[in-house]
């Protein structure tokens, strides 16, 4: 492609809007935007949108995308100058303690992805909302920047920018397919004719699934519908607002009953989540008019009126005036659905995506299309996050309208999901069942936290004890399981850790242009790598194991990984997804070799099978590929099998390890023992917005031209860091995300932590600025408002000199 393709955006809403936007604004400016509706309120969500902007969230892409919105369209006016954002302010309040708990914790939030907020007193409630009895809330949390978004201008604002430098936006087209040719896009076809694009780019919203089947794709959302109403004129609201201002008073959430508020000049709008779900059926909308606006259902709204008659008292004078069921999108996680289609290249996707968030996204988009890279880390948004199960309808039907139901509940970061339960189960589920697992959820994956079958364990009574917050969805079990790992030995289900086959003749050329680290090893070796963008921000961290001269077993960590590496391979390469097919479990411990040994005549001492090699071992009768690694610091091996074999490779393990007091242990142990070693985990303690040096990676990059080479050559001295805290109070474990002060200002935020029961002492990685990284600095963890003293610590906190992993 030279100069500016010709990109074809499908919909006018906020999101098709801000990415003719974006594009133009970078130069490509033939970009024609379609809708099957009449400009300019085509009828999609966008078109009555009543607008409201919150931006804090527990996802610091997600606020960022907010941020962006409100920064640009405040920036932006219709004609005659009106608004486009109206920075009323956010206020959300709390009328049970435990809703109290969670504003304090989204003060932590905002503070580490730089919102500003206060937590407020209920005086200070009442004195900035006029309908709100300060009688009726404990508290609130108070963003001045937050405020309302005026849709249906902001799309005409951004459309008219992008005319202005040559876009074409069509009303009354609609796509009724896309054409495409050797694999990519080459146009679509409308009602009223072709239209020839190299990119085409949906942003369809709630209609999505309809266009991704028009190119055999998935779209994981629910198009579901959401009440909202209008009051009759409220007499405590009367000249308080100008027509054009329309509100004044901050946009108001009551998470307890989930509702929110905002003013209509002297009406309230009342928004409410706590109606059953509505999924919509697409087939049954009609094609004309506003489509995503369905007829009212009054006793559906019920409850929510009287909630919202109890928190505003003054609402008692006034009636529902208008109300209506408005359709948008949910998805599986909450989040939008951003990316190129993994089989149609020039087919992307920007769908599911808030007023909120959709500037921040359509520049991401714009970046992306146009830089080769979304300028922001998009792992928690893309497209291919998913994997195969999570894409079946019932699946995605069944989660998304859970997320309607949760959309205001206090979710604690390890909660799992109730439904579908289970989906995905190792071979050694009915031995982990017997042995009274405590189960949670990872990428449909059943994964142990703990076993009950340790409750005995003499170390238990070691364990300390922690804060509410922190013990929920954990047992001092787990800190037994962690400590008797390092003491003896235990057996990990290391299954859903997502492996590829890449093999072929171009296999090894494929992982040394996308990886950081050397792989032209001799079969046997295993490797620690990174996969970067070209701009050197990490994308993921893998191992990578030649188990033949054509043949690699990586370790990965989740679909996009798989998706990064097929889009890159040419004909010569083939990778296969053998994570369901296979099963692993991580031996590890001082007595794991005693434990190996006595279940194999392979030779697994230390001179015959060396720390991070790779080999075909036998283990009883069971084929056995031995990977001689530790996520958790300690002697042992990754035993990998066929699904068919696992049960037995773990009952023998199982039994040969009885005399040498084995245990089964679980992923919370798992978590503590690999942050003692300092061990990160890709998409959490960093990601594409961090380097390797900055991530303390620089151990893991080779010199030589691989994608991002040229963007980290010379950034060996970052200006900020990942580093270890130890909290002083051990009896206080936070949980990733909380801002970290230093010198009294906010400095950086958590990624990971957990108690490290070897070494006695709670620890919370963060990013923080060169200056405020070195050992021996003090700092502050804001944990629910309280600050708490903690000290930059060095790395690894425990054995440093590796003699537990290379003996
Ligand atoms: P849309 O605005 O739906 O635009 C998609 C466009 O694609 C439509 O115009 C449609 O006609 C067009 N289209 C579809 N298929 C085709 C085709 N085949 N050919 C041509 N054109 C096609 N978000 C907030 O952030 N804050 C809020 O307070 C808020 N409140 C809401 C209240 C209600 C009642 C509802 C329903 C939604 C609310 N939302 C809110 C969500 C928000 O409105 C949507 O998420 C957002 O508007 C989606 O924008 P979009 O551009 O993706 O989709
Ligand atoms: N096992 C396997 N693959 C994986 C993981 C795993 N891939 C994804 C993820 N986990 C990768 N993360 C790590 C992190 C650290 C180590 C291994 C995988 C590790 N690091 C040592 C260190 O930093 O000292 C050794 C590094 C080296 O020698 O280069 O062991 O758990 N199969």
């Amino acid at each position: 492609m030279s100069g500016s393709p010709r990109v074809v955006v499908i919909g006018a809403g906020v999101v098709g809007a801000a990415v003719a936007d974006e594009l133009t604004a970078r130069g490509w400016t033939d970009v024609t935007v379609l809708d099957q509706g009449a400009l300019p309120l085509p009828g999609g969500s966008s078109s009555h949108a009543p607008g409201l902007v919150f931006q804090t969230n527990p996802s610091k892409t997600m606020a960022g995308f907010a941020r962006y919105t409100v920064e640009k369209l405040s920036a932006l006016a219709g004609p005659d100058g009106s608004w486009c954002f109206n920075p009323v302010g956010g206020l959300e309040v709390a009328t049970t303690p435990e809703r109290l708990a969670e504003l304090r914790r989204r003060h932590g939030f905002a503070t580490s992805w730089g919102i500003e907020s206060r937590l407020v007193g209920p005086d200070e409630c009442a004195a900035m909302h006029p309908l709100v009895d300060a009688a009726r809330v404990l508290g609130g949390f108070h963003t001045p920047t937050d405020g309302l978004a005026k849709a249906p201008r902001a799309v005409a604002a951004q459309l008219a920018r992008a005319t202005d430098r040559g876009a074409r936006v069509l009303g009354n087209h609609r796509v009724l397919d896309v054409l495409s040719g050797s694999g990519r896009v080459t146009g679509v076809r409308t009602d009223r004719g072709d239209v020839p694009a190299d990119l085409v780019v949906s942003a369809t919203g709630f209609w999505g699934p309809k266009t991704g089947a028009l190119v055999d794709l998935t779209i994981p959302l629910l198009p579901m519908a959401h009440q909202y109403v209008t009051t009759t004129p409220v007499a405590a609201l009367a000249g308080r607002n100008t027509e054009a201002a329309e509100a004044s008073a901050p946009i108001l959430r009551h998470q307890d009953r989930d509702l929110y508020f905002r003013e209509h000049v002297d009406r309230v709008g009342i928004g409410s989540y706590a109606h059953r779900p509505m999924p919509v059926d697409l087939d049954a909308l009609p094609a004309e008019g506003m489509p995503s606006v369905l007829g009212f259902t009054p006793e559906d709204f019920a409850p929510s009126w009287a909630d919202a008659r109890e928190l505003l008292p003054a609402l008692r004078d006034a009636e529902i005036d208008t109300g209506f069921n408005g359709i948008f999108s949910f998805t599986p996680d909450g989040t939008p659905l951003i990316g190129e289609h993994p089989g149609l290249a020039g087919f992307w996707v920007a769908e599911a995506v808030w007023v909120t968030h959709s500037c921040g996204v359509g520049q991401a988009l714009a970046r992306w299309l146009v830089d080769g890279e979304p300028g922001v880390d998009l792992h928690e948004c893309d497209l291919n996050r998913f994997e195969e199960a999570q894409l079946a309808p019932s699946y995605v039907s069944t989660r998304s309208a859970q997320n309607f139901v949760e959309v205001y509940d206090i979710l604690h970061p390890l909660e799992p999901p109730a439904q579908p339960r289970p989906l995905r189960v190792s071979p050694f589920h009915a031995r982990q069942v017997e042995l009274g697992a405590v189960f949670l959820e990872a990428a449909g994956w059943e994964r142990p936290h703990w076993f009950e079958a340790n409750a005995g364990l003499p170390e238990v009574s070691r364990i300390p004890e922690r804060g509410e917050w922190a013990s929920r969805f954990w047992s001092p079990i787990a800190g037994a399981e962690a400590l008797v790992t390092r003491d003896r030995v235990a057996m990990y289900d290391m299954t859903p850790l997502k492996r590829l086959e890449v093999s072929g003749p171009g296999a090894l050329d494929l992982l040394q242009r996308l990886t950081t680290n050397n792989l032209d090893k001799k079969p046997g070796a295993v490797t620690y790598t990174l996969l970067l963008e070209s701009s050197g921000g990490v994308r993921s961290d893998l191992t990578v194991a030649r188990l033949g001269e054509q043949r690699f077993q990586v370790g990965a960590n989740g679909n996009l990984d798989l998706d990064r590496l097929t889009r890159e391979a040419g004909d010569d390469v083939v990778i296969r997804d053998i994570t369901g097919a296979t099963c692993c479990i991580g031996l590890w411990g001082p007595r794991a070799r005693d434990v190996l040994a006595s279940v194999t005549s392979d030779d697994v001492s230390h001179a015959g099978f060396g720390y991070f090699r790779a080999r075909s071992i036998h283990v009883d009768a069971v084929p056995v590929t031995a990977m001689r690694l530790s996520y958790v610091g300690e002697l042992g091996w990754e035993l990998y099998t066929s699904a068919e074999l696992g049960l037995r490779l773990w009952d023998v393990l199982w039994e040969a390890g009885q005399r040498h007091g084995v245990i089964a242990a679980g992923r919370s142990a798992f978590n503590s023992l690999r942050l003692e070693k300092g061990y990160r985990s890709a998409g959490t303690d960093m990601t594409t917005e961090h380097d390797p040096y900055e991530a303390g990676l620089g151990f893991a990059v080779r010199p030589g031209d691989y994608v991002g080479s040229s963007a980290i050559a010379g950034r060996e001295t970052p200006a900020r860091r990942l580093v270890p805290l130890l909290l002083d109070d051990p009896a206080h474990v936070v949980m990733g995300k909380e801002p970290v002060w230093h010198d009294g200002t906010p400095a950086g935020y958590v990624t990971s932590a957990a108690y490290g029961y070897t070494i006695d002492a709670s620890i919370a990685y963060a990013w923080l600025p060169a200056a405020a990284a070195e050992p021996g600095t003090p700092v502050h963890v804001e944990y629910f408002g309280e600050r708490l003293p903690a000290v930059v610590a060095a790395e690894p906190l425990f054995d440093p000199e590796m003699k537990r992993i290379r003996s």
